[in-house]
């Protein structure tokens, strides 16, 4: 699997000024046990960041406010997705490669994760990960 898409249950408030609220349960809207929330905050449009992979984590990212563009790939697979909405959320398992584009100022990117930090889980070089996934796929 490349990517999954998850709709998070929103709430609307009847006063539209009001706005809405959206949830991400543990187990449930993410089929993971959340261990780790982090956000990433105070990007300016026509950034990227990312460039990696995880060799065991799996995520769901959510961009709570502004847009941003994932771009991933497998190996074998590659695709964009636009994260625009605060009620869509991207899951990403092991041995995917991303990259972020900020498309807007100040967008917000949040994302629960299965696992504590550990740098023994990335792949930094795109090389490698190359050699990871096609190795992987000989197994
Ligand atoms: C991912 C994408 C979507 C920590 O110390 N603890 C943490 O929990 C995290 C996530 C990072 N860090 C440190 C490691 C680096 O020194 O924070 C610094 C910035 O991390 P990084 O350059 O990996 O940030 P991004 O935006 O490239 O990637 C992050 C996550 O690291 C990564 O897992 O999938 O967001």
């Amino acid at each position: 699997m490349l990517y999954q898409l998850v709709s998070l249950k929103t709430h609307g408030m009847k006063n539209k000024n009001q706005g809405a609220l959206s949830i991400i349960e543990g187990t449930q809207d993410a089929p993971f046990e959340i261990k780790r929330i982090y956000y990433i905050h105070g990007v300016k449009a026509g950034e990227r960041r990312g460039h990696h992979a995880h060799k065991a984590l799996w995520q769901l990212l959510f961009c709570p406010y502004g847009k941003i563009r994932i771009n991933i790939e497998n190996g074998t697979e590659s695709a964009s997705v636009l994260l625009e909405t605060p009620s869509a959320g991207l899951l990403l398992g092991p041995g995917v490669w991303r990259t972020m584009d900020w498309l807007q100022d100040d967008s917000v990117l949040c994302v629960a994760a299965s696992e504590h930090y550990d740098e023994d889980d990335y792949i930094r070089d795109y090389q490698q990960f190359r050699e990871y996934v096609a190795q992987a796929a000989c197994k």
